[in-house]
This record gives C-alpha cells, sequence and structure tokens, in this order.
C-alpha cells in the first residue's frame, strides 16, 4: 500500500513519461522531414524507451491497487531548426525528468515507502544514461557544426541504434 500523495505523484510523473513519448516520437517525425533517417531511427528507439517507462508506473500503481488517471496529453513542439536544437532540448527535458525522479525518491524517504523507494531506483540509474547519450550527441554535433557531410557521419551512426527492452518489463509498442 503506498499513500494518496505518493500514487498522485506517481501518477502525475507516469503522465510526464508519456509526454516524454510523444516529444520523441515528434522529434523522429521532424528528423525524417530533415532527410535525417538515422536520427528518425534514434528518436524511434527513444520513443519506445518512453512507452516502456511509461507502463513501468502504470504496471506499479495498478499492482499497488491504484486508479490511474490520464488527463488530455499536451501538445508537442513539431518543428526544429536543427538537429543540433532537438538534442539541447532533449537534454533539457531529460533533466526536468532526473530532477523529477529526485524529488519521487525523496517524497518516498520522507513517507518510509520502501516499496516505491525500490521502484525508482531503476529511474535513478536510467537518467544517468539518458542524460549522457545526450551529452555526448550535443559534443559531436557541435563539433561537425554546419558541416553537412559530418551531420550525414553521426546521421548514420543514429542509424544504428537498437531498441531492446530491459528485462522483464510491460509490454509496450
Ligand atoms: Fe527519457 O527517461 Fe523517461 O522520460
Amino acid at each position: 500500500m503506498i499513500s494518496k500523495k505518493m500514487a498522485d505523484a506517481l501518477n502525475k510523473h507516469m503522465n510526464l513519461e508519456l509526454y516524454s513519448a510523444h516529444l520523441y516520437l515528434s522529434m523522429s517525425s521532424c528528423s525524417n522531414e530533415k532527410g535525417l533517417k538515422g536520427a528518425a531511427n534514434w528518436f524511434m528507439v527513444q520513443y519506445r524507451e518512453e512507452m516502456i517507462h511509461f507502463m513501468k508506473f502504470y504496471t506499479y500503481l495498478i499492482d499497488q491497487g491504484i486508479n490511474i488517471t490520464l488527463p488530455a496529453s499536451k501538445a508537442v513542439p513539431n518543428s526544429y531548426k536543427s538537429l543540433l536544437e532537438m538534442f539541447e532540448k532533449t537534454l533539457t527535458h531529460e533533466q526536468l525528468i532526473t530532477a523529477c525522479i529526485n524529488d519521487l525518491c525523496e517524497l518516498a524517504v520522507k513517507d518510509k515507502d520502501h516499496a516505491s523507494q525500490i521502484f525508482l531506483q531503476w529511474f535513478v540509474t536510467e537518467q544517468i544514461e539518458e542524460e549522457n547519450n545526450d551529452r555526448d550527441l550535443i559534443a559531436k554535433l557541435k563539433l561537425v557544426g554546419d558541416n553537412g557531410h559530418g551531420i550525414l557521419m553521426i546521421d548514420g551512426e543514429m542509424a544504428q541504434r537498437v531498441f531492446v527492452a530491459p528485462p522483464g518489463s510491460p509490454l509496450a509498442v
């Protein structure tokens, strides 16, 4: 059993994970429009990862006997001037997610809610990787600047990204 305050906070964050999924699906579409098929693949994989994050929160809340609420989704941007801008926005968004996860962890500690503390640990670790991936790509994109050949090389690397569902993760598209 978890407190109402904890359930509400987890439910709110669950919806933010769904927003993340929509944000990256839109970035996939924008990359495609720019002819960057590798980046489109990278963001599609990211979208699928975010759906797993969303489903992890959903399943945890359901397993705790909570009836979840899904408010109307907020519209996501669908226009970016460059791939660098997309990754700068991605890093900023992931830093927000990290801060929210940290707040949830603090609430779980205050509540002496050991189950939620354990549940949230996976996300604490995941956020290190998420931010690090974005920083790496920003650094590479800054190195090549406006050089089309360089951008296409990075796009080629991004085409290699493959979606791998974490073991035991709930079903997601
Ligand atoms: Fe991108 O980690 Fe979930 O939101």
